[in-house]
């Protein structure tokens, strides 16, 4: 697909912040924006189980669409509706949803890498994704870019290993220290099929992509440049080589490593991310200072600011603008993690028009 076969955009904010140019006031889109906290998406997943929202091209453009139509004029990107373990699962891994993620054949030991695909075919596994973005874009006539994503190596691993969320990520930690190796080789592994997924996203239509590195800030320092860096930084420029070499624009991408503000300085300085994601512990003057001038940022309000009330949510969204705008450079507006089930919906409406206020330039 190429932009000859979508409608004309009519919103180009999200990819000009990104490119690291100024705005009008900055783009917003909040991580799992289409989720719980909406009516209507409680209502799909009534007759429908998560994965099957996923699976479906018109489910999970629907749930895409749904916060769109909601706050039709407000937010200035989409996310196409699907999960980080879909990767998981098409390296032949089963995955449950109930509600949290589980698998009920985890990696225990080594010996049991032998059970995952040899070669993964995206087309095949993943092919519904793709369709799922084609159909998505195509109904957004042009509101919004259309955001794809995938998790991080690092990230899918953990959850490979563990059958699920984890607290402490035992037995994630009890891999890497104990077959270091094995790890770092799963790993790289899981890194080819992202490229080979996020490629195929921007073949099928999405703009702009972010891989979410949702257990970064779980390692130690030296542990995330072990054990994480080199997958994501192989993710950046092997997924721009890839595009390139096939003649496809390349598109704008998005880290999102979730408590590895510790990195900043490498990850600005050593990938080829164009937009670094930024959760609410660092504050935006400092994370300009540590990341230079030449990537944008995202983020990076406490998504737990929504259930203050009017006033903490203005307080909040105002301070934040001032330190993004006097760190200076690209920004794209966003919470510092994904939005949370019991949020009100007119609060986050709340939220979005504080940005376009306080964010105009
Ligand atoms: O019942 C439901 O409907 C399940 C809730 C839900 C939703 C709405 C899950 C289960 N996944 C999603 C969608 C989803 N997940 C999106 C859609 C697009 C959007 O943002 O609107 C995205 C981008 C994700 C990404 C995702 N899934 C991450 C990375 C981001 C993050 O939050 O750190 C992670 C870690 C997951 C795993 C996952 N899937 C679902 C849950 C509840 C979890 C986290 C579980 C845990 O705590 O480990």
């Amino acid at each position: 697909m190429s932009s000859a076969d979508f409608p004309k955009m009519k919103n180009d904010l999200l990819l000009r912040a990104a490119r690291g140019e100024k705005t009008e006031h900055a783009p917003v889109w909040v991580m799992r924006q289409a989720g719980r906290y909406l009516p209507e998406f409680r209502e799909v997943r009534k007759s429908h189980e998560f994965f099957e929202v996923c699976r479906t091209p018109a489910l999970a453009a629907e749930v895409t669409w749904q916060p769109i139509r909601r706050y039709a004029g407000l937010l200035d990107a989409s996310i196409i509706f699907s999960d980080i373990l879909v990767v998981p699962q098409a390296m032949g891994m089963e995955v449950l949803m109930n509600p949290g993620p589980s698998f009920p054949d985890p990696l225990n030991t080594p010996a049991d890498i032998e059970k995952l695909r040899k070669v993964v075919d995206v087309n095949k596994e993943l092919g519904y994704v793709f369709d799922a973005i084609t159909l998505t874009r195509k109904g957004l006539e042009g509101a919004c870019p259309l955001i794809g994503f995938c998790g991080a190596p690092w990230t899918l691993f953990a959850y490979m290993v563990e059958g699920g969320g984890s607290k402490t990520l035992q037995k994630a930690k009890t891999w890497i220290f104990q077959y270091p190796e094995e790890s770092k080789a799963l790993i790289m592994r899981i890194a080819d099929v992202c490229v080979d997924f996020l490629v195929g996203q921007v073949k099928a239509g999405a703009q702009l992509l972010q891989v979410f590195d949702s257990w970064a800030g779980e390692l130690a320092p030296h542990d995330f440049d072990e054990f994480s860096f080199p997958s994501l930084q192989h993710i950046a420029s092997k997924t721009r080589k890839r595009l390139s070499e096939a003649d496809i624009p390349l598109v704008p991408i998005t880290l999102f490593a979730k408590g590895a503000n510790y990195a900043l300085i490498k990850l600005s300085e050593e990938t080829e991310y164009d937009v670094l994601g930024l959760d609410w512990c660092i504050d935006p003057v400092e994370a300009r200072r540590l990341v230079g001038p030449n990537k944008a940022l995202q983020g990076n309000m406490d998504p737990n600011v929504l259930y203050g009330g009017r006033d903490a949510i203005e307080r909040t969204v105002k301070k934040m603008c001032e330190a993004f705008r006097v760190g200076g450079g690209g920004w794209i507006a966003n919470l510092g993690h994904g939005i949370t089930p019991a949020v009100d919906p007119e609060d986050l409406r709340w939220f979005l028009e504080c940005v376009h206020k306080y964010s105009a330039q």
